[in-house]
């Protein structure tokens, strides 16, 4: 029998995490208009992984006992004012959902929640991994600034990513 706090937390989180990969899919959508595949892959890798985030917690509340719900998704932004602000707004997402981790964890602590503990451990860690992707292609993007070439050659590495894995941003 799944406590009740936490199937309401970890539905709320499933929600959260589609969010975050319709987010990611609205911005591959637009980085793709933007005529930056490269930028585009990794960003649709970033959504697929979200949903897999949110798998987690399905069936983990399926596993315990518990009550799936699907809470509602946002309307998600069409675009963004240039690649800055765009991964900018992947930072600052991301960073939202590692402090929504640490209060999951917080709550699975005081309600004794040892399962849940071992879940979301997986997912600090995932966290750690999550910031720093996404800091190291704003940082990178930031260095390309205004030169079309450097952009290019981002984009052709970001474009390396392979599924599961965040290659592509370090080496640009
Ligand atoms: Fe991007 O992180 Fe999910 O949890």
């Amino acid at each position: 029998m799944l406590n009740p706090k936490i199937e309401k937390a970890f539905n709320e989180q499933i929600q959260k995490e589609f969010n975050s990969s319709f987010l990611y899919l609205a911005m591959a959508a637009w980085a793709e208009e933007q005529n930056l595949p490269g930028f585009g892959h990794w960003l649709r890798l970033q959504a697929d992984e979200e949903r897999l985030h949110a798998m987690k917690f399905f069936d983990f509340i399926l596993d315990r006992g518990g009550h799936v719900q699907l809470l509602g998704m946002d309307a998600q932004p069409e675009s963004w004012d240039s690649l800055e602000a765009a991964f900018e707004a992947v930072l600052a997402h991301e960073q939202m959902i590692s402090r929504s981790i640490n209060d999951l964890y917080k709550l699975a602590l005081e309600e004794g929640d040892y399962p849940a503990q071992v879940l979301l451990q997986w997912f600090i860690t995932e966290q750690v991994e999550e910031e720093k992707s996404a800091e190291e292609v704003l940082i990178n993007v930031r260095r390309a600034g205004d030169s079309q070439a450097a952009l290019y050659m981002l984009d052709q590495t970001l474009g390396q990513r392979v599924a599961g894995g965040t290659e592509g941003e370090e080496t640009a």
